[in-house]
């Protein structure tokens, strides 16, 4: 049976009779979950009660729509000093493969999706340590020249950190320079798993767990949006993951700035952590259950198909996601750790997808904007 199916009823029942009834009253009541009630849903055995819970949820936020942009990523540099073990996608500035594009090459590759409907680009990178400051805003602005109306996502947090380094000035300063030359919001990756155990073990040269999350309150300080993000299946434990996404909702609490949260499975291959097997496809749609469940605040949970492949991020949508991220045209994070995804798909493809997973598809921009929905036009 579809789990859109089930009645309230008889997914009370089901709870109650798996020990979780009192989780599932506080889903129904819309009351907030503890951390333990956090541990308990990740540890509960009944992983298709979880998702029917996230699904209540996510239904009572979004009813039967689930949303896609036309989206383009840049990914302008590999080369970064931080060394983090679970990353196939870094360069030394030396190594083979190593590349840093120049705005003129960045503009090109704007300009060749012109004839697409393209509303945004995504733009992460490795943490170069010789790049100038100017070198952020030129490319915010080459963005800009080739496609006005275009909306720039860019730059996670250590960027940042990274850019107001290289500023030598504090990022509430440098952030208004940013805006104007064309940033519109930020992506939420780099926050890995906050834990300071795992942070030493996997990426100690990078960001802070609480590093991440000051700068990102700085971020929606200064009128920007931005997602976040949990990089889980790798050595992190259940409570681990818990503290995540509990230090997140506390942050949204406070800022109100996160649109979307995105589980971010680990993928092993070309990485230090080669030998770890990564995540399982029920692994993966219990993060986004649980996501759903525990982040109360915070309006959006994404299945990126990129990483979680086409029909996991279509179950997703059942278990607490509603929304696959857009059309991509270019992915190299996932694709060097063993991807084997596609790196584009076109616009008709994810609306089919999304209907093929009996739910409604809605274009939008970045901001959540409605750009297209599937009432508004007989054809696409
Ligand atoms: O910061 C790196 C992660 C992130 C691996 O905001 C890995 O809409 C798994 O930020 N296995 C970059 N994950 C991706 C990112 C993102 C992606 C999609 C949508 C949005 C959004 C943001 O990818 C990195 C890191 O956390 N990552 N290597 C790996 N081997």
């Amino acid at each position: 049976m579809s789990l859109g199916l089930l009645t309230s009823a008889s997914i009370m029942e089901r709870a109650t009779s798996a020990g979780l009834g009192e989780i599932a009253g506080k889903v129904f009541d819309g009351e907030r979950l503890s951390r333990e009630d956090g541990v308990t849903l990740y540890e509960a055995p009944d992983l298709h009660l979880v998702g029917a819970l996230a699904n209540h949820v996510r239904e009572g936020l979004h009813g039967d729509r689930a949303y896609f942009n036309v989206n383009q990523h840049i990914n302008y540099t590999n080369i970064c000093n931080k060394l983090c073990r679970f990353c196939a996608f870094q360069r030394l500035p030396k190594q083979e493969g190593a590349y840093v594009m120049s705005p003129e090459v960045i503009a090109e590759k704007i300009t060749e999706q012109l004839s697409e409907p393209v509303t945004e680009v995504h733009m992460v990178a490795g943490i170069h340590p010789k790049l100038d400051y100017d070198y952020y805003l030129d490319i915010l602005r080459a963005v800009k020249g080739a496609r006005p109306e275009i909306h720039i996502k860019a730059f996670t947090m250590i960027e940042l950190m990274q850019i107001a380094r290289v500023a030598r000035r504090p990022l509430e300063e440098v952030l208004p320079e940013l805006i104007e030359a064309g940033l519109g919001s930020c992506p939420g990756g780099g926050a890995e798993v906050f834990a300071d155990r795992v942070h030493l073990e996997g990426y100690h040269l990078k960001n802070t767990g609480q590093q991440w999350i000051d700068t990102a309150r700085t971020v929606h300080e200064a009128g920007l949006r931005s997602n976040c993000t949990m990089l889980h299946g790798h050595i992190e434990t259940i409570e681990e993951r818990v503290d995540h996404l509990d230090r997140l909702r506390l942050l949204q609490d406070e800022t109100g700035g996160l649109q979307t949260y995105i589980p971010l499975s680990f993928h092993p291959e070309n990485t230090e952590w080669a030998h770890l097997p990564g995540p399982t496809a029920l692994d993966e749609l219990r993060e986004i259950a649980v996501g759903r469940l525990m982040l109360d605040n915070i309006p959006h949970v994404k299945s990126y198909w990129i990483m979680l492949d086409i029909p996991i991020a279509q179950l997703a949508l059942s278990y607490g996601s509603d929304d696959v991220d857009g059309t991509v045209v270019e992915e190299r994070i996932y694709h060097e750790a063993g991807a084997t995804t596609p790196q584009e798909v076109k616009r008709a493809e994810l609306i089919q997808w999304i209907r093929d997973a009996g739910r409604t598809p809605v274009e939008r921009d970045t901001l959540y904007n409605v750009v297209w929905e599937e009432a508004a036009l007989a054809e696409v």
